[in-house]
Order: C-alpha cells, then structure tokens, then sequence
C-alpha cells in the first residue's frame, strides 16, 4: 500500500512550510496548493517553486473560486490546513470553512487536519477577551468538520519555539532579554514548548493514523514540559551569566491590556493562558485522546536546550 497523498493548504506560511517539508521526508505524495491571489507576491512563488524542485506538486486554486478546492481536494486523501491565525499577520482561521464546504461535497478526504497547533480550543471556554477569538473561531471550523462528517484529526498542545523560546517568553521580541527578564507570577507553570519542525513531523504522522482518527492529539513530549525558570535557566546556563528576574503579578500583566493595539491584546491573553493559568498543562491526557510522543517515539523531538544554542 502505497503512502497517503496529503495536500497542504497554507503550505509558504510559517507552518505550512514546515507541512510540506515533513510530508516530503516521510514519502508522501505531496501536493500544495497554490493560490491566485499570491500575484507578485515573489517570496511565495519562489517558495511554491521550490517544493516542486522538491518533488511536491503544485495545485492552483483559489479561496474565492469553491470549484478550484473541490477539485484540489479531489486529487488527494489528507488535507492539511495551515491558516494563519496569529494576529499581527493574516489571520483567516475562518476561512477553512469553505474548504470545509469542499472535502465535504468532494467527499473522498480521509483526513482533514484543520489549522490548530496551539491551545486547545476545546479547553478555553473561559479564555478572556479579546484573545478568545481564536478559539471561538477554531471551534466553529470543528463544528463544521464534525457536522459534515468529515474524519479529522486535531493536532495541539504546544507553544511555537519561535514565538516563546528564543525571547525567553518576553512579548514584542523574538530573541533573548541581555539584562533583564520578565517572569511570569513564580515563573513555574509547566508550558510545552516545542520545534515547529517537530510539530509538522508529529503532525504528517498522525495523517494516516487510524489511532489518530477523529481524535486529539496533544503534543507533550516528557523533556520539552518546562516552566519558564526552568527555560531562563537553561539559557543563563549556556550563556555562562545571569539576568535579572523582574516578577510580574497576573494584576500588573493584564493591567494594560486595553492600551495596546489588539493584536498585542490577543497576545497578551494567550500569555495569560499559557503562563499564569498554565493550560496546556493543567488537565491530563485522556482516553479517547493521544500524545504524541507516546504514538511516535521514534522521533527524536528537538530538546529546548539545544534549540536555544542558535541564540549564543
Ligand atoms: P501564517 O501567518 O504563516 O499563515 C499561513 C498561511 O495562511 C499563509 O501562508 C497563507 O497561505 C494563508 N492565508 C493567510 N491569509 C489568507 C487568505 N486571505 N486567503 C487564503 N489563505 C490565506 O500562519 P502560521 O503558520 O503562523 O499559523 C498556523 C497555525 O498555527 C494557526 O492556527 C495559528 O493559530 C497557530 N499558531 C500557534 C502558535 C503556538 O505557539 N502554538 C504560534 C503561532 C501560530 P498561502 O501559503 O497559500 O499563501
Ligand atoms: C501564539 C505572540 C508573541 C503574541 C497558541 C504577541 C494560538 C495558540 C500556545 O502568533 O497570540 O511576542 O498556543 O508580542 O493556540 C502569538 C500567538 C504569540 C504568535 C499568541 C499562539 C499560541 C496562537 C509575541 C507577541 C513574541
């Protein structure tokens, strides 16, 4: 039996390259779609280009032409969306519900992995405003997948390294505080930071995983739950000196919420959650779901230490 096709929908955003990449390693027959609207946006031809060098197949379409993605999603067994949802670029989570409109009239996808890979939303009803919006928004596409009887696999749990590793979990920045570092109430919630190349391996092998289907899947890999001391240490460590530790009450954290632009607001709350809450951490991982790294110990995930190295 030959390896499932998958297509990436999103595949030159930031995770979506990351999909296209895994599928490729693990043999799949990939395919990416390649929207009208990216015009002379030469980065993103470029990019489309060069996963065909790499074997992937590129399909044209568009969101704003329903037939383009029945056919897309015609050609294929696995679809995997990558829709922004990050706040300060072009979140869209929305959108999926017209390729949720297509697998569900094209009717041969065996998987649809929709454009998750953060918080649960399922877990955030009391998230607080107006950083709830991605969660709101990522359930009404699960509402729609699971009314259209679309098999589905939700791939979650984790923070991006790229958004809170390097920076230490500092806000506005993505590389390490020199002098002084921000920490969140006692700084000991337990987070799961996680390589982003990692999550697009876990999130290809789940593709084709009967264990997987219409189930969630946390990725929580034992080595990569830390708090964000425990993540300050490691980088004081490798950086042979200490910095200072400024305390900051979940009062004085949210206090200025209303003064910043809202896509910051967004990011603030998410914080919240994760730091100050400690949800990705606070509930077990249940029967009917799966973790990733006990599906797939074969994968060597990447350790939060070596990771930051590229930061020395
Ligand atoms: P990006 O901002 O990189 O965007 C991904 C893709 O979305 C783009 O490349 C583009 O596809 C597509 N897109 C954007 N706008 C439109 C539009 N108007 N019409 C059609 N397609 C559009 O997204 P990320 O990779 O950063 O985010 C993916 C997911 O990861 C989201 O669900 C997000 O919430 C989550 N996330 C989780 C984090 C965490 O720490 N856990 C951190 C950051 C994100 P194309 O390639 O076709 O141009
Ligand atoms: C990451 C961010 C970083 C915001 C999730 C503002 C959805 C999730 C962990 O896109 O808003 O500086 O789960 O100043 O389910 C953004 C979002 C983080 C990055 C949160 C995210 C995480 C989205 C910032 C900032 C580094």
């Amino acid at each position: 039996m030959g390896k499932c096709k998958i297509l990436v929908v999103g595949g030159t955003g930031y995770m979506g390259k990351r999909i296209v990449k895994a599928s490729l390693a693990q043999g799949h027959p990939t395919y990416v779609l390649q929207r009208a609207e990216i015009g002379l946006d030469i980065d993103k031809l470029q990019m489309l280009l060069s996963f065909k060098d790499q074997g992937a197949h590129l399909v044209e379409g568009s969101f704003s032409d329903h037939q383009s993605l029945v056919d897309a999603v015609k050609l294929v067994d696995v679809v995997i969306c990558t829709m922004s949802g990050v706040h300060f670029r072009s979140h869209n989570i929305l959108l999926q519900l017209k390729l949720v409109q297509a697998i569900k009239e094209a009717g041969n996808v065996k998987r649809f992995i929709p454009s998750e890979f953060g918080m649960d939303p399922a877990r955030m009803g009391n998230a607080i405003e107006p950083g709830r919006v991605t969660f709101d928004e990522k359930m009404v596409v699960r509402k729609a997948i699971e009314e259209a009887k679309i098999p589905y696999t939700y791939v979650c749990g984790c923070c991006f390294a790229g958004y809170f590793v390097g920076n230490l979990c500092q806000l506005s920045t993505l590389v390490p505080p020199k002098e002084n570092v921000i920490v969140y109430g006692n700084g000991h919630k337990k987070v799961v930071f996680m390589d982003e190349d990692d999550i697009a391996t876990y999130t290809v092998k789940t593709a084709d995983d009967p264990r997987a289907l219409n189930k969630t899947v946390y990725i929580r890999p034992p080595e990569n739950i830390l708090t964000q001391k425990e993540l300050i240490e490691k980088w004081e460590k490798l950086n042979g000196r200490k910095l200072t530790k400024i305390t900051l009450s979940k009062e004085d954290f949210l206090a200025p919420l209303k003064e910043l632009d809202y896509a910051q607001q967004v990011g603030v709350g998410h914080f919240y959650h994760v730091f100050y809450e400690g949800c990705l951490t606070n509930f077990e991982i249940r029967e009917g779901e799966e973790e990733a790294s006990e599906l797939y110990p074969e994968v060597e995930y990447n350790r939060m230490d070596s990771y930051l190295k590229r930061f020395l």
